[in-house]
């Protein structure tokens, strides 16, 4: 990918553990690497088809100056959050804070804490089978497209669908949805159990009755297999719930473990 480099961007600022470093403050520099496509802009020499690097100058200045924070991850990841929210053609960044003068009684020359942060696309379920279902759905959208670290890109149509697992219970709504957020595996899983809460949501029943159901299908091409995650969603493949909305929105996206196409999924089904 395309990149716009910032180096050593000097920011006299109060960030320290020390009480002594929040009065007298020190300089501090900043490196950072903005990946986009600078195709657009290069075609058109159009910069409103680019990053402004003066004004990403002037917002890493301002936020370092105008904060106080004990440590340089906090730092990097809060300034790296502002850079993500300012300036959308932004798709990934690695930003490093060095601190040369930081107070270690030892010759050194440097300090710098570097992160790598960026926009992930993950694909979500949506199910609901008990109450005003649409509405469940809608809402839990909508808080999504509220957040700052969350884009919706595209969301299915809504199936009406019979239960599926052996519960006898209401008919379901279910669609899925394409995401792009700054959130990881584990924090996107939070937000969804917390929509999930906020809807109401009791969990009485295994595969039971529920006002609403977020599920993590993909993220990214990532396969993770922990206590709390399994992505992607290892269910899925006996699912027609929910291969049939993802054939509409990414058909020839392919699953990871089986190598297939959604499309060739379903076609199994
Ligand atoms: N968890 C693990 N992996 C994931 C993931 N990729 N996404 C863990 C989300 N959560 C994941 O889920 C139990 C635990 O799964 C979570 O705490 C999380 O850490 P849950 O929603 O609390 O409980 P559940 O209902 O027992 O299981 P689950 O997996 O949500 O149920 P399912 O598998 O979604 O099945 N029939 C139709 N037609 N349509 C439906 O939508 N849904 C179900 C529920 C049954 N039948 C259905 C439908
Ligand atoms: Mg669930």
């Amino acid at each position: 990918m395309d990149c716009i480099k910032i180096t050593n961007l000097e920011v006299f600022a109060h960030h320290g553990v020390f009480p002594e470093e929040n009065q007298n403050g020190q300089n501090f520099y900043i490196n950072a690497e903005l990946y986009l496509s600078t195709r657009q802009a290069g075609l058109s020499d159009d910069l409103l088809k680019s990053v402004h690097y003066g004004e990403v100058c002037r917002l890493i200045n301002k936020h370092l100056k105008e904060h106080t924070y004990k440590l340089l991850e906090t730092a990097a990841e809060q300034v790296s959050i502002e850079i993500f929210k300012a300036f959308p053609l932004i798709e990934k960044l690695k930003l490093e804070i060095c601190k040369p003068h930081a107070p270690i009684p030892l010759p050194f020359e440097n300090v710098s804490v570097t992160i790598e942060r960026g926009w992930q696309k993950a694909y979500i379920a949506l199910g609901s089978n008990l109450g005003d279902k649409k509405a469940y759905m809608e809402n839990a959208i909508k808080a999504m497209k509220e957040r700052d670290d969350i884009r919706v890109k595209r969301v299915s149509s809504f199936l009406e669908t019979k239960p599926y697992g052996g519960v006898e219970q209401e008919d379901f709504l279910n669609g899925v949805m394409e995401i792009d957020t700054l959130l990881s595996p584990e924090e996107l899983l939070g937000l969804l159990q917390s929509l999930e809460k906020e809807a109401g949501r009791e969990r009485k029943v295994h595969w039971g009755p529920r006002t609403l159901d977020l599920d993590i299908l993909f993220y990214e091409d990532q396969i993770i297999a922990t206590e709390n995650l399994n992505v992607p969603h290892p269910d899925m493949k006996n699912r027609d719930f929910v291969l049939k909305p993802m054939v509409e929105i990414a058909p020839y996206l392919v699953h990871p473990v089986y190598r297939k196409t959604i499309t060739e999924m379903l076609k199994e089904l």
